[in-house]
């Protein structure tokens, strides 16, 4: 089954958001299957950034991702990695859609509340990344009949 990898970034955490962003996923239907409240080591934060290391705005990703907890997921469920972006809305919060968690709670760049993988292969690497195989756990949600035919 599909899995996508999601962090809730320091400003989410600090701004009381936690719960408000995980009931969304909850909401929607997908299976929580790893869940993780942690610091982030500059390690870590470089190599979750990987791609955009010669960016201009590299060291200030890292510095802002190390400067407080975030709340480390992994989601599960037939097209997950897409419709998880779906309901983070577009990169900048200012010209991300009303009913997306950036287009309702943010207003800058920096400070956009979470990360979401963009594609399948970037979930799978960003998950064994974050998690450790043990961390995860295999569960049949009971909701499962009511959600899918
Ligand atoms: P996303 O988080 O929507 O996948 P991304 O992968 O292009 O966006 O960039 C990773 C993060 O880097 C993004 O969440 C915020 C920051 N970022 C991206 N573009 C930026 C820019 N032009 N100026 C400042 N920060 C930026
Ligand atoms: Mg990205």
């Amino acid at each position: 089954m599909e899995r996508t990898f999601l962090a809730i970034k320091p400003d989410g955490v600090q701004r009381g958001l936690v719960g408000e962003i995980i009931r969304r996923y909850e909401a929607k239907g997908f299976t929580l299957v790893g869940l993780k409240f942690m610091n982030v080591t500059s390690e870590l934060a470089e190599q979750h950034y990987d791609v955009h290391r010669e960016r201009p705005f590299f060291a200030s990703l890292v510095e802002f991702i190390t400067s407080g907890p975030v709340v480390a997921m992994v989601w599960e469920g037939e097209g997950v990695v897409g419709a998880a972006r779906k309901i983070i809305g577009a990169t900048n919060p200012l010209t991300a859609e009303p009913g997306t968690v950036r287009g309702d709670f943010g207003i800058n760049i920096g400070r956009n509340l979470i990360h979401g993988s963009d594609a399948l292969e970037t979930a799978q690497r960003e998950i064994a990344l974050w998690f450790k195989d043990e961390e995860l756990v295999n569960w049949q949600p009971h909701l499962t009949p009511w959600l899918r035919e």
